[in-house]
């Protein structure tokens, strides 16, 4: 158990829906601190980095375009394993089949479309929250 940082982005989709508060209330409600946040439409150069392990499959390119289909916030969240924290906040990928209570169980949207619009991301480990933090808040 040790004091985390992890990289957490209300995607575009759930800006749309006005559901940024729900997600930072969640985040509060377990127990994290924000530590920073900004609302920015994602440029497809910074996207290509925070995705580059999925570059060639089959939903990267309608993930990129999704992602950067208008604003979302980016929020730095801090607390005692909140990576694995958060991933368990959030739910399965897939929202049809992340668990009633998590973030994209309860309110992700998965109707067929060629990527998940699953309400939010979270780094899915030290390494990768590391990275994520250096290329959305590069002046730390
Ligand atoms: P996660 O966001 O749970 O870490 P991931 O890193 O495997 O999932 O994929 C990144 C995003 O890409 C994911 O949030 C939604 C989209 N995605 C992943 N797998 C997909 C698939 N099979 N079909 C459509 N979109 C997918
Ligand atoms: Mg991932």
């Amino acid at each position: 158990a040790q004091i985390e940082r992890s990289l957490v982005i209300v995607k575009p989709d759930g800006y749309r829906r006005g559901l940024t508060g729900e997600v930072l209330r969640r985040i509060e409600a377990k127990g994290y601190t924000l530590v920073a946040l900004k609302v920015e439409t994602a440029d497809k150069a910074r996207l290509a980095q925070h995705y580059a392990e999925h570059e060639g499959k089959p939903f990267y390119e309608p993930l990129v375009d999704f992602m950067s289909s208008g604003p979302a916030t980016f929020v730095v969240i801090e607390g005692q394993d909140c990576i694995k924290g958060f991933r368990s906040l959030a739910g399965a990928t897939n929202p049809t089949e992340a668990a009633p209570g998590s973030i994209r169980g309860d309110l992700g949207r998965d109707w067929g479309l060629a990527v998940q619009q699953n309400i939010v991301h979270g780094s899915d480990s030290t390494e990768s929250a590391e990275r994520e933090i250096g290329i959305w808040f590069p002046q730390g």
